[in-house]
């Protein structure tokens, strides 16, 4: 039954109407469906990528509803797409299935169920100490949805209410958010590896009064008192006249092996615990609420390029349509036989799509896995893929090249015949990494899938789907179904064919976000005002010949730290909190791992020497304020900072410095206010070049 999932919408070719999209090239050589299977037999996958692409764009609302409607809705309105990307036409909005009534916990669960899959295992939960295992099937993930909703309930918190998650990857996070979606609440995530500023002020923007966190956690050899965090937090929210009013904690450590000695213990008020909270709730009635398409099912927080983070909203019907979707097809999911494994942290929006919403819909088994590639050592990966046979995985370029950088037999010593797909996110995939993947892990049976999307795009953008783009390293993406990407150049002006630009995507798709919470007008400034009739992603990218697109990276003044996003402007307000700052500039300089990483510029006063305590306490801020991924590798003195006459940093030469760059490179310094500076940042450079 669940084979018949794939749907092909079916729209009679006269409908169609060719798009404005170069996929000439692509398609005189890859005849359909023939030729796409030389490229790799053994994957079926949706071979008639172009037919299916251009039927997706012809007629959207049939092509989006038809996949809709595999998946259960209360009443079904007879709307599909709707939306305005033109500000100067009115107010910028998306709606998917308006009027339609749904509910994506009860297709998570309750609809797979129903189809006979309740005895089938949901999640393999793999701990951080090797050993540490737990299985649970979609019955028993429905029961405990249920009960945390009735916690949920017996809280107070009602359908629109904000609910904070500051979980580790432990089951109790997918049940977390699951139990939010159920009742109609709006889950807002925040990673666990952020600070507890962070979080507090994660809680105050998003107005949550209620926070579900857990004891602690061990990551490799570290234990996290999480809850020690999460509890420097509220006093915070306090502070900030924020009150978080109800908390429920977890007591994870208790059934895990400690790996590491634990830093602090954790105080858990009775009426904070999880499992006393669940028994106090039996007799509370928490059944499924019936949402409207457009409420929000959660909110997450993406860096912003003006350094306050950006509440991201989602919603139910087109988020749910999307999830299923891309799930599907990207990984050619075949729920029956395949054992999945998204290796994102669920406190990331890969997490949230590719490890919770989009598995679960499809009635996939997944694996959860809480530790870290490097733990015990580097060969965890690749063990656990042999433990759960996995047929798909999902990972990331930085996670590669960390582990890249060991012996082979790490990798070889385990077995992975089953494993057929491997998708990577976050940033470009370098072609060392592909080519890694493709022979070492992959022995060349295995298609490698680079995905290209966001926190704000819900789903995927751009994909090298195995089936439509061969499979060779440095290969470009095609658009997802549905999508429709353009290159804009200088002027705003669309660039036909080949050639490199801003990306941006003329129409609206279901997954994609609705609005900044609490803050449309910035959605509009952000996404919409830089090309008036566009979505702008912030990326530029590349397109070829052949019509392929290479993202080449932000166009904005955002970081991608090992596939998260950083705001520079952030860090250097961090930095600057340090009573000795006088100013700081940060940039991105590339890192063989991490894929970038920050680097930052600081002037103290001239009667103050610029000395080793000095950077450990701005890395200490930096740690706290932010979290450990925020902290550079080399925060360097700089005696005057490049500046332009109206006083913009220019960030170029200070990038040129930190990238190692002979001094002579410079480029053009006319408009600076002192040229003199320059020369005094490389000889400040703490590694001498
Ligand atoms: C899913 C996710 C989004 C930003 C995005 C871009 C970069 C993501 C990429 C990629 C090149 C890829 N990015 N995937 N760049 N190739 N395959 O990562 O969401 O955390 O919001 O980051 O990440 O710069 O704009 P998010």
């Amino acid at each position: 039954m669940l084979r018949t999932l794939r749907l092909i919408p079916t729209l009679s070719r006269a409908n169609m109407h060719s798009t404005a999209h170069n996929f000439g090239a692509a398609q005189a050589r890859l005849k359909e469906p023939e030729d796409c299977l030389a490229f790799n037999a053994e994957f079926p996958g949706p071979c008639h990528y172009h037919q299916l692409y251009e039927e997706s764009l012809a007629n959207p609302d049939t092509f989006w509803t038809n996949i809709a409607s595999q998946l259960h809705f209360k009443h079904k309105s007879d709307k599909g797409l709707e939306y305005n990307f033109d500000q100067r036409k009115g107010d910028v909005f998306v709606k998917f299935m308006d009027g339609s009534i749904t509910n994506v916990a009860f297709n998570c669960l309750e609809r797979n169920i129903f189809r006979g899959l309740g005895d089938k295992i949901a999640y393999k939960w793999e701990g951080n100490a090797d050993g540490d295992y737990e299985s649970i099937t979609y019955n028993e993930l429905r029961t405990k949805v249920v009960e945390f909703s009735r916690v949920l309930k017996n809280r107070g918190v009602k359908k629109g209410d904000v609910v904070g998650i500051y979980l580790p990857m432990i089951v109790e996070l997918p049940i977390a958010m699951l139990a939010c979606a159920r009742i109609g609440a709006i889950h807002s995530v925040v990673f666990a590896g952020f600070s507890s500023n962070a979080l507090a002020e994660r809680l105050r923007q998003s107005g949550a009064k209620t926070l579900i966190t857990c004891d602690g956690f061990y990551r490799g050899k570290k234990h996290i008192p999480l809850k020690s965090i999460a509890d420097e937090a509220l006093m915070i929210c306090k502070n900030i006249n924020h009150s978080v009013e109800s908390t429920i904690c977890f007591e994870h450590l208790k059934r895990v092996t400690a790996t590491g000695a634990a830093s602090e213990v954790a105080v858990i008020n009775d009426e904070e615990n999880w499992d006393n909270a669940v028994a106090d709730s039996k007799e509370v009635s928490a059944p499924v609420e019936w949402c409207q398409a457009e409420d929000p099912l959660f909110i997450l927080y993406t860096s912003g390029s003006t350094g306050a983070p950006k509440g991201i909203v989602h919603t139910n019907a087109g988020y749910m349509t999307s999830a299923y979707y891309s799930m599907q097809v990207t990984f050619d999911a075949k729920p029956e036989t395949d054992v999945y494994w998204c290796m994102a942290d669920c406190g990331w929006i890969t997490g949230h799509t590719y490890a919770v919403y989009g598995p679960l819909l499809n009635g996939m088994t997944s694996v959860l896995f809480e530790g870290i590639p490097s733990f015990p050592d580097y060969s965890r990966t690749w063990k656990i893929v042999d433990k759960h046979q996995v047929s798909k995985l999902y990972t990331s370029p930085t996670a590669v090249r960390s582990m890249m950088a060991h012996p082979d037999h790490m990798v070889k010593d385990y077995e992975r015949s089953k494993l057929k797909v491997i998708g990577t996110v976050g940033e470009p995939m370098n072609p060392c990494a592909w080519k890694w993947l493709n022979e070492v892990v992959g022995e060349k049976a295995c298609a490698i899938v680079d995905t290209y999307w966001q926190t704000e795009t819900g789903c995927h953008l751009l994909t090298s789907h195995h089936t439509a783009v061969p499979q060779q390293s440095g290969c470009g993406n095609l658009p997802f179904l549905g999508i429709s990407p353009q290159l804009l150049d200088d002027n705003g002006k669309k660039i036909r064919g080949e050639g490199h630009g801003t990306l941006v995507v003329d129409r609206a798709w279901p997954g994609m976000m609705r609005t900044i919470w609490g803050d449309h007008k910035r959605f509009i400034d952000a996404y919409f005002s830089p090309y008036p009739g566009y979505y702008f992603t912030g990326d530029g990218a590349k397109r070829d010949d052949e019509g392929h697109y290479w993202v080449t990276g932000r166009v904005d003044d955002l970081m991608n730290v090992s596939g998260h996003l950083l705001s520079t402007a952030e860090i250097e307000a961090a930095i600057a909190s340090h009573p000795m700052v006088v100013e700081a500039a940060v940039v991105a300089t590339s890192h063989k791992v991490k894929g970038q990483t920050p680097y930052a510029f600081v002037t103290i006063p001239d009667t103050a020497k610029f000395s080793d305590k000095i950077v450990n306490e701005m890395k200490a801020i930096i740690r706290k304020k932010i979290g450990p991924i925020a902290v550079p590798d080399i925060i360097q003195f700089a005696p005057g900072l490049p500046k332009t006459r109206s006083g913009k940093i220019v960030r170029r030469i200070l990038r040129k410095v930190a990238d190692g760059e002979k001094e002579a490179n410079l480029g053009d310094t006319s408009t600076l206010t002192d040229e003199t500076v320059i020369h005094e940042l490389w000889v400040n450079r703490p590694i001498k070049l």
